[in-house]
């Protein structure tokens, strides 16, 4: 396997940062999770619009244009003669010293783009759907750290995950301070009520999620009413169908929210009819390799 470590392809065993990198030291960084479908790397151009956006809010200059950065995009995975995949994309800070004032770290970002196979929830999942809990960690505050920035500090997130993983659960709801749903740890969450697709605002603490957007889009042009808008528990527990979106998990049914059995407890119509839509446009929206 090659890596795109600084605009150059090098064997996996090569592609190392220091132990000095701000990415490594403080999570001083962003991040991007992309899939490749049939060749296309799927809306690649949305993608590197929100790396720049993350890269933008925490004052990092990304030393290359958009459109090198997508060249490079292609360039890792054509490498690797990835046809179907996932492409993570890594930016830090930087080397510095130790010391988290970014003026350190005067050699300039590194980036790396890992083009590589994805794993999934198991297939049972897809099938049977996810049943998922409310934690009690809350979404990190917009006027602490924007949950919009996808940045290398995750660990609000991970956290999440932990205690949804001891209470036995796959995923983990997440809610804002103010007790509204905000996401999951590493997917965004929709409901349909009463044949609407709705899901939180982006002001609730979500990220702004590029499946979830796709999924949206999709719905309006299939004549379904959408809806964003705050969320609390309550409209979970009462949805007629529940499910997760994201680039590595696609569209995923949820069919148990806090031991609340979901709609009939199947996943459901709706998002099935999505879950079409969406992978008949994979292959075609995005920039292909070839
Ligand atoms: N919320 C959060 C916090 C995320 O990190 C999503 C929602 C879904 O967004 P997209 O744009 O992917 O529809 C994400 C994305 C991983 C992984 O390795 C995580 C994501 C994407 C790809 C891989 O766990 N998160």
């Amino acid at each position: 396997m090659q890596i795109n470590l600084n605009g150059v392809m090098v064997p996996k065993e090569q592609a190392v940062v220091s132990v000095f990198d701000h990415g490594l030291l403080y999570g001083d960084g962003v991040f991007e999770g992309i899939r490749i479908y049939g060749g296309n790397i799927f809306k690649l151009g949305e993608h590197i619009d929100r790396l720049y956006d993350s890269a933008k809010a925490i004052m990092l200059t990304i030393p290359i244009s958009k459109k090198q950065m997508i060249d490079e995009h292609v360039k890792a995975a054509k490498a690797n003669n990835l046809m179907d995949g996932y492409i993570r994309t890594v930016i830090t800070r930087g080397v510095g010293d130790l010391g988290l004032d970014p003026k350190n770290c005067k050699g300039g970002t590194t980036y790396f783009i890992i083009a590589d196979k994805v794993s999934l929830y198991p297939a049972e999942y897809y099938e049977n759907g996810l049943s998922i809990t409310t934690v009690a960690i809350r979404r990190n505050m917009g006027e602490t750290l924007d949950p919009r920035i996808k940045s290398l500090n995750y660990l609000n997130n991970i956290l999440a995950k932990i205690e949804a993983n001891n209470h036995g659960s796959l995923e983990a709801v997440m809610i804002n301070q103010a007790g509204y749903v905000a996401e999951a740890t590493g997917d965004n969450i929709c409901i349909v009520k009463d044949g609407v697709l709705l899901t939180p605002d982006r002001a609730s603490g979500a990220l702004d999620g590029i499946t979830r957007n796709t999924v949206m889009d999709l719905a309006v042009e299939m004549g379904i009413k959408t809806v964003e808008k705050m969320m609390t528990r309550y409209d979970l527990y009462t949805a007629d169908e529940c499910f997760l979106t994201g680039t590595a998990a696609e569209l995923i049914p949820v069919v148990k929210v806090d031991s609340r059995v979901i709609g009939d407890g199947k996943p459901g119509v709706m998002m099935k009819k999505l879950k079409d839509a969406y992978h008949s446009i994979t292959k075609t929206i995005g920039v292909k390799v070839q």
